[in-house]
């Protein structure tokens, strides 16, 4: 019997590039640079756990150099892969205090721009958890050939043209969007090629889990807590009991949620009045990906990719996945407000 071979993401990008925004292959190769700069934040992240007995990420090398640690060894590579090609004119990170313009004359006469948080959870590397690198691409809106400027960064998230996330799990995935859908590929580390392997992922419209750092429990609005004792009800015929799966890794969490259903929530708090998240390097590419695959996003009122950003680092509150919870949550919420 013969076994049908897997598509390769460089395949699939081909085959699919009418399918993108503007297709001039600009945004294919953009793409393929982000492949590249994930496998080798991958090979990095696999061999953290060998940090102690080879001296890797913060500690001292053999030759007495400070070796990086992981977060800005991912924000390094991706921002130099994306400078060495031509595609990218400027780029945020969550890594960065200021956004970074490449500014010659190849990059000023392209086209897009890319926000990121490069290693998203990156604490969790510590202990050997998932983590993941989160991307949001958009066309600049100031005159190509000249530099970039903020407002280039501040867009709603509505105008991303892709949007994807690397996750660093037990395979590691690329997953992302253009508009068309969710496709996940998992990287082959025999052969160093990310294959299809999840066509056309889609959030069930419910599920069982609910995924809130609880521990901040006394810190949430009212309209949370009553959900949240809502998801711990007994209720045979509606799933409730719901299960409370939370990894604190972003990226594996929504990841584990457009799988199986459920909502992963982060609220505002009194601990954090504007909620933790940011809205352009976490928030708005997921939303894109969990809106595509049929799910949800919202800040418990508004569409997360409605907000206009006004500043890089804005954060927001986040209720994100199945669709009929992010509505139920919702609604605790608005009652709330009325009272
Ligand atoms: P980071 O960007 O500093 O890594 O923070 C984002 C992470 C998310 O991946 C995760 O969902 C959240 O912070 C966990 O926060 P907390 O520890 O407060 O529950
Ligand atoms: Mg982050």
């Amino acid at each position: 019997m013969r076994t049908q071979r897997p598509t390769t993401l460089g395949e699939f990008l081909v085959e699919n590039q009418e399918n993108f925004p503007y297709a001039t292959g600009e945004l294919t190769q953009l793409l393929s640079s982000i492949r590249l700069a994930a496998k080798v934040v991958n090979r990095e992240i696999n061999k953290a756990g060998l940090a102690d007995i080879l001296g890797l990420s913060g500690a001292e090398n053999i030759q007495g150099e400070n070796q990086m640690k992981l977060d800005v060894f991912a924000n390094d590579t991706f921002l130099r892969t994306l400078r060495s090609m031509g595609e990218v004119c400027g780029v945020a990170s969550e890594e960065l205090e200021d956004f970074i313009v490449f500014d010659d004359e190849l990059h000023n006469e392209s086209k897009y721009v890319v926000l990121m948080d490069p290693l998203d959870g990156s604490s969790n590397v510590d202990v050997n958890v998932s983590v993941g690198t989160i991307f949001s691409i958009y066309r600049r809106i100031t005159p190509i050939g000249s530099p970039v400027k903020l407002e280039d960064f501040l867009q709603p998230g509505h105008k991303q043209v892709a949007a994807g996330y690397v996750i660093y799990g037990s395979s590691t995935m690329l997953v992302f969007t253009t508009g068309h859908g969710v496709h996940g590929f998992t990287l082959d580390p025999s052969i160093g090629t990310f294959c299809l392997s999840h066509p056309n992922m889609r959030f069930p419209e419910r599920g069982q889990i609910y995924s809130i750092n609880e521990g901040n429990y006394i810190h949430f609005p009212e309209g949370v807590k009553r959900y949240l004792k809502f998801c711990q009800e007994l209720d045979p015929p509606s799933g409730r009991p719901y299960t409370s799966r939370y990894i604190g890794s972003l990226v594996s969490d929504v990841h584990r949620n457009m799988i199986k259903g459920g909502i992963y929530i982060y609220p505002t708090g009194t601990m954090s009045p504007k909620g933790k998240l940011r809205l352009l390097y976490e928030c708005n590419p997921l939303a894109f990906i969990v809106e595509q695959a049929g799910g949800r996003a919202t800040d418990g009122f508004t569409r997360i990719l409605d907000l206009q950003p006004t500043e890089l680092h804005q954060r927001v509150p986040y209720f994100v996945g199945s669709t009929a919870m992010v509505l139920e949550a919702e609604s605790f919420l608005r009652s709330d407000h009325n009272e």
